[in-house]
């Protein structure tokens, strides 16, 4: 153990800045309509250290990120991935569901793979394999892994790129036009980029606080009802 150099900041300081934080968060919009304008790779490195800053079942860090420029390798993962996107906008996806995506506009159509910069796809490791074949247990592998990604998403909207969580399903194609060994599966594709002049986002509003917090504050409740968070 070594000693952890926690700054203590004021309370009125804590709630300006988790209000700051809210509201930067709050102006992150999934972007599908991308310009092809290069990304310097040392920003994509910087992303990748953000991310892998996550925290994880036992530190076993059970991700890796495989961040793709070349132009022949993206085609082929744009073909790929429209292969399984038209069988399943075609007939594999219930009726309800195609119905749900309707306003976000989507189709088995993936353009992005090409024309963003770099696609970085996240691979998941089920289990450690060390060089001598040599396997060990992960921990946690879903969670660890959904928080590096979402910490990625952080750090690429605060660097002043977009991305969108793109799961082709099923996604078996990355792990072997990548290369990828027998522990990884994909676990998201994410392209990184400037949004293209003049790109649209869906029309969406964000569920209220009410819907998405339930307060169990203790004590006497104040009068008039449930604490915190009743208007
Ligand atoms: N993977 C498909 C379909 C899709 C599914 C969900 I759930 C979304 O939120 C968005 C799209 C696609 O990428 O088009």
């Amino acid at each position: 153990m070594v000693p952890y150099p926690f700054e203590r900041r004021p309370v009125a300081e804590v709630a300006e800045r988790a209000a700051s934080f809210r509201a930067f968060l709050d102006s992150r919009r999934t972007v599908r309509d991308f310009s092809p304008d290069p990304v310097p790779r040392p920003v994509i490195e910087e992303l990748v250290r953000a991310a892998s800053t996550a925290p994880s079942g036992a530190h076993k860090q059970p991700w890796t990120f495989v961040a793709v420029a070349d132009p022949d390798l993206k085609r082929r993962i744009r073909l790929a991935a429209e292969r399984e996107e038209k069988l399943s906008y075609e007939g594999r996806m219930s009726e309800e569901w195609r119905r749900d995506l309707e306003p976000l506009g989507t189709t088995w159509e993936k353009p992005f793979l090409e024309i963003a910069p770099w696609l970085v796809v996240l691979f998941k490791q089920e289990h450690g394999l060390h060089p001598d074949g040599a396997t060990s247990k992960h921990y946690y592998v879903n969670e660890s892994v959904g928080i590096a990604a979402g910490m990625f998403l952080a750090a690429v909207h605060h660097a002043g790129l977009v991305t969108v969580t793109h799961t082709p399903s099923p996604m078996g194609f990355l792990g072997e036009i990548l290369g990828r060994p027998r522990n990884e599966r994909a676990f998201l594709l994410l392209p990184i980029g400037y949004p293209a002049p003049g790109a649209k986002v869906p029309d969406l509003a964000r569920k209220p606080l009410e819907q998405v917090l339930v307060v169990r504050e203790g004590g006497a409740a104040p009068a008039g009802g449930a604490a915190g968070v009743t208007p």
